[in-house]
């Protein structure tokens, strides 16, 4: 693991948006962990999460032209990460969200900030099943742009919609790559080491052994 990632899940677990209990996710799926990108809910908190996010799309090497933040969650997000990315790395990219309902007067449409053209880059929290990302593409694709990747927070690890993990659906039925700051097995090498607690672990190894994928 990375120092950077190690550094996000501390941040993580005292920001209180890494937690461990039982779950029920939107796939059904009952899970020992959860993260919840909502509680970084502080200034500092959503600066900080935006340059983790940009160190790991700068290491990356991906190309890509704007930014796009899928309604609700990925708007501070992508907003965060444009920031970080022009603040800490010098690169200044348009970006832009979507409204879940589209609005039937003033400016109208359902895309507000930059109009998506070209390589986006699609900024979320989680992949689990990948159904959020399936339908971020389908904005992109319905825009007339393009899908040139996808940043998260976390990669679950997890089936999709076949035996592939989630990720790996996306990279090879969208052809682009998947960035994410941590994965499961960081999660689980996290609890090794800072949590003395064998029960917690043995629950997301069953889990794990249950939803995820030998990868
Ligand atoms: P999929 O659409 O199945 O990939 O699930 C991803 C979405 O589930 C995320 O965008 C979140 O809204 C939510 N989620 C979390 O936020 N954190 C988790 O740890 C797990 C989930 C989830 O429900 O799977």
């Amino acid at each position: 693991m990375k120092p950077y990632q190690q550094d996000f899940l501390a941040f993580a677990m005292q920001q209180g948006v890494l937690r461990f209990g039982e779950y029920t996710l939107k796939s059904g799926r009952v899970s020992p962990y959860f993260f919840n990108a909502g509680l970084f809910q502080t200034g500092s908190a959503l600066s900080r999460l935006g340059q983790f996010y940009a160190q790991a799309i700068v290491e990356s090497g991906l190309k890509f032209d704007m930014l796009f933040g899928p309604a609700y969650k990925g708007i501070p997000l992508v907003a965060a990460v444009a920031i970080a990315l022009y603040e800490k790395q010098g690169l200044d990219y348009p970006y832009a969200f979507n409204r879940k309902e589209a609005k039937d007067h003033g400016e109208g449409g359902t895309i507000v900030g930059a109009s998506l053209h070209g390589r986006v880059l699609v900024i979320d929290d989680v992949m689990t099943a990948g159904t959020a990302i399936r339908e971020a593409a389908a904005i992109v694709a319905g825009q007339g742009a393009r899908l040139a990747g996808v940043a998260i927070s976390l990669d679950r690890q997890e089936r999709g919609q076949g035996e592939r993990s989630a990720v790996q659906e996306v990279q090879v039925n969208f052809g682009v790559p998947v960035i994410s700051i941590v994965g499961l097995q960081n999660v689980i090498q996290h609890v090794q080491e800072q949590i003395a607690d064998p029960a917690l672990l043995t629950a997301i190894q069953d889990y794990r052994q249950r939803y995820g994928v030998v990868i």
